[in-house]
C-alpha cells in the first residue's frame, strides 16, 4: 500500500495545533471543547472562538473513569471522562488540550453521556444543548431551532462578540467547503481496489475536529492530489463498509484487523465517517434555520425512529459497491446495538452480508475478532 506525504504530515500535526491554540488563547480567543456532531461548529466559529474535540478512544484512561462511573457504560464515555478527570498521578498521560478549554459544549444524546455531562461541570464549565429525540415530529425542528438560538447567546456571552448573519453565512460556506472536499475524497474510494486504506482514512477523519478548519482543508486537498495520481493495481479485495459507533482518536482496532486480514474498508457509516459530512447546510436559507434543519437530521441512534440511518446505509452500500458490512458497536452502547436488528434485516433484504462486532478499547479480543473476520472475508471472496 502507498505512503502519503500528507498523512505523514498529519502525524506531526498535534504539537503544531496545540501551539496554535496556546497563541490564540494568549491573544484572548476562547476555546470550546465538544464531544458530538450535534454541536454546530459554525456558531462557535462565527463567535470568533475555536473548537477542539474531546472524545476519547484510548484504553488507558478507562480505569481512571471507573473510579467515578459504573463499569458497564460505553468505553468512549469512560475514556473521555477518564482523560479529563485524570490528574496525572496514575502515570497515565492526561488529555493535554482539555486544560485549555474555556467551555465544554455538550448535547443530550444517550443516557450515559447525559449523566456524565452532569459530573463534568465540576471540572470545566459545561453547557448542554438539548435535542428533541423524535426528529421527524412537527414540533422538533422549532424546538431545536430554539436550542441553537440559546447556544448562540451562550457563545456571544463567552466571547463578547455579537454573531452576525454575515458571519454565520461565511462559516456555513466554509464548513460546506470542507464537506465537499470530503465528498470528493470519498469518490476516490469508489475505485476498485480503492487507492487508500480505510485505516488511513479513519486516522484522518479522527483528526477532523482536532485540526483547525484551514489545516484540515489543506490536508484534504494535498491528500486528494496524491490519491488521484495512484493507478489501481487491479487486485480486488472484499470491499467492506463499517457501520455503527464512532471510532475516536486512539481507536483503530477493528479496521486494523479487517485490513490486516485481507479486506479493504471503502466507507464508514459513522460519526467518524459519512455522518460527519454527508449533508450540507443550505446556503440559501436563513442561516439559523438552515443549521437547525441540517443538524437535526444527523442519523444518530439516539433518535427515534431513525429510519433515515437505514436508508443511508443502503444508499452507501450501493454507491460504494460494498461486498459486506461490518456492524460495529461499543460495549454497552444500547442504541447502536439495538438498531443492529433493523439494519441487519434491511441488508439481508438487499442481499448484503453483515458481520456484527461488539467490542471495547482493550486488546483482549483481537484474536477472537480476527478469526470471525477471517471467516466473514472468506465467505465474501
Ligand atoms: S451523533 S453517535 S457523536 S451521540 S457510543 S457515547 S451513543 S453509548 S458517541 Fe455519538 Fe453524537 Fe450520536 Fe455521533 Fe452513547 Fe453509544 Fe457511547 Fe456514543
Amino acid at each position: 500500500m502507498h505512503c502519503f506525504e500528507s498523512l505523514d504530515h498529519l502525524k506531526n500535526s498535534y504539537n503544531t495545533r496545540i501551539s496554535q491554540i496556546v497563541d490564540e488563547k494568549k491573544a484572548g480567543k476562547k476555546l470550546v471543547g465538544t464531544f458530538c456532531l450535534f454541536v454546530p461548529d459554525e456558531i462557535i466559529f462565527a463567535a470568533g472562538a475555536d473548537r477542539i474535540i474531546l472524545c476519547g478512544g484510548k484504553n488507558d484512561t478507562v480505569s481512571i473513569a471507573e473510579q467515578y462511573l459504573p463499569r458497564n457504560i460505553c468505553p468512549l464515555i469512560k475514556s473521555s471522562f477518564g482523560s479529563i478527570v485524570n490528574n496525572g498521578c496514575s502515570g497515565v498521560k492526561s488529555c493535554s488540550h482539555y486544560g485549555m478549554v474555556d467551555l465544554i459544549v455538550a448535547e443530550n444524546t444517550c443516557d450515559s453521556k447525559k449523566k456524565m455531562y452532569e459530573l463534568l461541570g465540576d471540572y470545566v464549565p459545561t453547557y448542554v444543548i438539548d435535542l428533541p429525540q423524535r426528529p421527524d415530529s412537527p414540533e422538533a425542528l422549532n424546538y431545536f431551532l430554539g436550542e441553537i438560538y440559546k447556544f448562540k447567546g451562550v457563545m456571544e456571552q463567552l466571547t463578547g462578540n455579537k454573531i452576525t448573519v454575515e458571519q454565520l453565512k461565511m462559516e456555513i460556506k466554509s464548513s460546506n467547503e470542507t464537506r465537499q472536499l470530503l465528498h470528493r475524497f470519498y469518490e476516490l474510494r469508489k475505485i476498485d481496489p480503492p487507492p487508500i486504506r480505510g485505516v488511513d482514512v479513519l486516522k484522518l477523519l479522527q483528526k477532523q475536529y482536532f485540526l483547525s478548519t484551514e489545516e484540515l482543508k489543506a490536508s484534504l486537498r494535498m491528500l486528494i492530489n496524491e490519491v488521484e495520481k495512484i493507478k489501481p493495481d487491479g487486485t480486488h479485495k472484499p470491499r467492506i463498509m463499517i457501520s455503527g459507533c464512532p471510532m475516536s482518536s486512539g481507536n483503530t482496532k477493528v479496521p486494523e484487523i479487517i485490513e490486516s486480514r485481507g479486506g479493504v474498508i471503502v466507507a464508514e457509516e459513522s460519526c467518524t465517517g459519512t455522518r460527519s459530512f454527508w449533508d450540507l447546510v443550505d446556503e440559501n436559507k436563513d442561516p439559523m434555520l438552515a443549521l437547525a434543519e441540517r443538524y437535526i437530521k444527523i442519523p444518530c441512534s439516539c433518535m427515534s425512529p431513525n429510519d433515515r440511518r437505514i436508508e443511508n446505509i443502503l444508499e452507501l452500500a450501493r454507491e460504494f459497491e460494498v461486498d459486506g458490512v461490518v456492524y460495529y458497536t461499543l460495549q454497552f452502547c444500547h442504541g447502536y446495538n439495538i438498531e443492529k436488528y433493523k439494519v441487519q434485516q434491511a441488508l439481508r433484504k438487499a442481499g448484503i452480508p453483515m458481520l456484527f462486532i461488539e467490542t471495547d478499547y482493550s486488546n483482549s479480543d483481537i484474536e477472537q475478532i480476527g478469526l470471525r473476520v477471517d471467516a466473514f472475508l472468506e465467505m465474501l471472496s
